[in-house]
C-alpha cells in the first residue's frame, strides 16, 4: 500500500494545499514514520468553507430520499474498502487487525447505513394546536476527531449530517488521518455534490481552531479531551454557534454481590482494554462488593496477564500499543501515580516486560484505588484497570457518581430490577446491564464533563436539526 497522501479534499476535488509542508503518520507498533499528509492552513480552511456555504442550499433542498440514495452509495463504495480500511488503522493506530475489521472498520459501516434508513427523519413535521413544527439543518457542520476510533468517529458525525441536510468540513485527527483519506475517494467515488463534504488534514491549533473560530461554521461537532472541548466552546461561544461535545470519560462497572462474578471480571476487563483501553466510554472503575472483592481482583489479575501483546499483524494478539510515545508516557505517569496513592499491582505495571519496539504499555490492573485519587478520578486513556471495593448498592451508585464525567457504566446483578435501579440511579449517558450488547441505534454521549449532545441513531440525527414553527 502506498500510504501517502498530498491532497485535500476541497469542493469535490482533490486540490493542492495553500502549503505544501507535510505532517508524519506513524506506525505506534514500529515507531516508523509510514507516511506523510499535509499540515493544512487557516487558508484551506477558508476554501474549505466557503465550498461548504456554497453547496449549502443545493443539499439542504434535496429530499431525504434523495440523500438516503447518496448515503447508500457512500456505504457501498465504503464498503468495498472493508479490508483496506482494517488493515490501515491496524499500521496508523496499532489496532490488532481482528478488532480492526470487527470495530474500526466494522462499527462505522453499521452507524453509515443506519442513516440510509433514518434520513427520512429528517423532515418529519408534528401539529401543535395552530403551529407546524418543521425540521430544517443547521447549515455548515465543522467536524474535528481524535485518532482512538478513527473511522467510527467521523462517521458517527458525518453520517447524520448529511442525512439532516449539513454540509461539513472535516478535520481528522493529525495522528491517523490515513483512514479518512479512504473515506474520501469513497465520497469522491459514490459522486456525493461538491462541496458538500470537505477535508482538511492538520494540526488541532492550526485547522481545528481555524474551523472552530470560522464565523461561517454554524455548527462544531467535536470528539476528543475535555480541554480541547473546553477551548472549542470558547471559540465558538463569540459567535453563539451550536456545538456538540464528546469528551472523556471515568466509566463504572458496578458488580453487586449476587452477580455472576466471572462473566462481569471477564467482560469488565475486556472493555476496559478495549482498543488498548484508549475509548472514551470504557469502564475504568471496577467497583465491587466487598464480599465478592477478593474474587473478583483476582479474577481481574489472572485475566489481565492472559492478554498477548504484540504486533497488530498477529492473528494472536489482542493488545496493541497505544497510538503514539507521548499518549504511552502519559498512562505510565498515571500507573505510576495511582501506585503512590496505595494502589496494590495486580497486573502489568510500569515495569512489566513490554516488546522492544512500539508504544506498549502492558495490561495494567491495580485494587485498592482510592475513589478520590488522581487514577479513580483521571481519564487514563491506556490499558488500565481500577479495582475499588463497595459496601452496598448505595455506596457503589455514590462512588460511581463521584466523577466530573458522566459517559457510560455498566451494572451486574442477578436480580435484573436491582440492577436496573442502580443503572437508574448513575449519572451518566449510557448504562449496559449484564454484558448487554453495543446498540448502535441508541443515543451515546455524555453527562457533566463527558459533553454535550448526543450521538447515533434518531438522536444523533437531531443534533444537526433546526426546529421552526410556522403559525397559521
Ligand atoms: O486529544 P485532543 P489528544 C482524551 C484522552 C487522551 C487525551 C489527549 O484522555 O489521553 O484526550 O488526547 C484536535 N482546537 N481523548 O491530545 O487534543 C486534534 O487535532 C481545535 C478522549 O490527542 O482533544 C484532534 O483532531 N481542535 C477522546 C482532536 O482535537 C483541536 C479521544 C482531538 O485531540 C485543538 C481522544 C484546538 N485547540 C482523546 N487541539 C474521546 N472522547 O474519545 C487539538 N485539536
Amino acid at each position: 500500500m502506498d500510504l501517502a497522501r498530498t491532497d485535500l479534499y476541497l469542493d469535490g476535488r482533490w486540490v493542492t494545499p495553500s502549503d505544501a509542508s507535510p505532517l508524519p503518520v506513524h506506525n505506534p507498533a514500529t515507531e516508523e514514520v509510514i507516511a506523510t499528509v499535509p499540515a493544512g492552513t487557516a487558508a484551506d480552511v477558508d476554501r474549505a468553507v466557503a465550498a461548504a456555504r456554497a453547496a449549502f442550499d443545493g443539499w439542504a433542498a434535496t429530499t431525504p430520499t434523495q440523500r438516503a440514495a447518496h448515503l447508500d452509495r457512500l456505504h457501498a463504495a465504503l464498503s468495498a474498502r472493508a479490508d483496506e480500511i482494517a488493515r490501515t488503522v491496524a499500521l496508523e493506530l496499532g489496532a490488532p487487525l481482528k478488532v480492526a475489521s470487527r470495530v474500526q472498520a466494522g462499527l462505522p459501516l453499521t452507524v453509515l447505513y443506519s442513516y440510509v434508513e433514518l434520513a427520512a427523519h429528517s423532515a418529519a413535521e408534528e401539529t401543535v394546536g395552530n403551529s407546524t413544527v418543521v425540521r430544517e439543518p443547521v447549515g455548515v457542520v465543522g467536524a474535528i476527531t481524535p485518532w482512538n476510533y478513527p473511522l467510527h468517529q467521523v462517521v458517527a458525525k458525518l453520517a447524520p449530517a448529511l442525512a439532516a441536510g449539513c454540509t461539513v468540513v472535516l478535520k481528522p485527527a493529525e495522528l491517523t488521518p490515513l483512514v479518512s483519506y479512504l473515506l474520501f475517494d469513497a465520497i469522491h467515488e459514490a459522486g456525493l455534490p461538491p462541496g458538500v463534504v470537505n477535508l482538511v488534514t492538520g494540526t488541532g491549533p492550526v485547522v481545528g481552531e481555524a474551523i472552530a473560530a470560522h464565523p461561517d461554521v454554524d455548527m462544531v461537532s467535536f470528539t476528543g479531551s475535555t480541554a480541547t472541548g473546553r477551548r472549542i466552546s470558547h471559540l465558538v461561544a463569540d459567535r453563539i454557534a451550536r456545538v456538540a461535545l464528546e469528551l472523556g470519560g471515568k466509566s463504572a462497572n458496578v458488580i453487586l454481590d449476587d452477580a455472576d462474578l466471572v462473566t462481569a471480571v471477564k467482560v469488565g476487563v475486556g472493555n476496559a482494554f478495549l482498543n488498548s483501553g484508549q475509548t472514551c466510554a470504557a469502564w475504568t472503575r471496577m467497583l465491587v462488593h466487598r464480599s465478592r472483592y477478593d474474587e473478583a481482583v483476582e479474577l481481574a489479575g489472572k485475566a489481565a496477564a492472559g492478554y498477548r501483546l504484540g504486533d497488530p499483524f498477529d492473528p494472536a494478539t489482542r493488545l496493541g500499543p497505544l497510538v503514539s510515545a507521548e499518549q504511552r508516557e502519559r498512562v505510565l505517569g498515571h500507573v505510576t501515580r495511582g501506585l503512590a496513592d496505595g494502589g496494590r499491582l495486580v497486573a502489568g505495571g510500569p515495569d512489566a516486560p513490554v516488546p522492544d519496539r512500539g508504544w506498549y504499555v502492558a495490561p495494567t490492573v491495580l485494587a485498592d484505588v482510592d475513589p478520590e485519587s488522581a487514577l479513580a478520578q483521571e481519564e487514563v486513556f491506556g490499558p488500565v484497570l481500577a479495582i475499588i471495593p463497595v459496601d452496598d448498592d448505595e455506596h457503589a451508585v455514590t462512588v460511581a457518581n463521584n466523577s466530573r464525567y458522566g459517559l457510560a457504566g455498566a451494572v451486574w446483578s442477578t436480580d435484573e430490577e436491582r440492577a436496573l435501579r442502580v443503572a437508574r440511579r448513575m449519572r451518566t449517558g449510557a448504562v449496559d446491564v449484564n454484558g448487554a450488547p453495543f446498540n448502535p441505534l441508541a443515543p451515546f454521549g455524555g453527562y457533566k464533563q463527558s459533553g454535550i449532545g448526543r450521538e447515533l441513531g434518531r438522536h444523533g440525527l437531531a443534533e444537526f436539526l433546526q426546529t421552526k414553527a410556522i403559525q397559521r
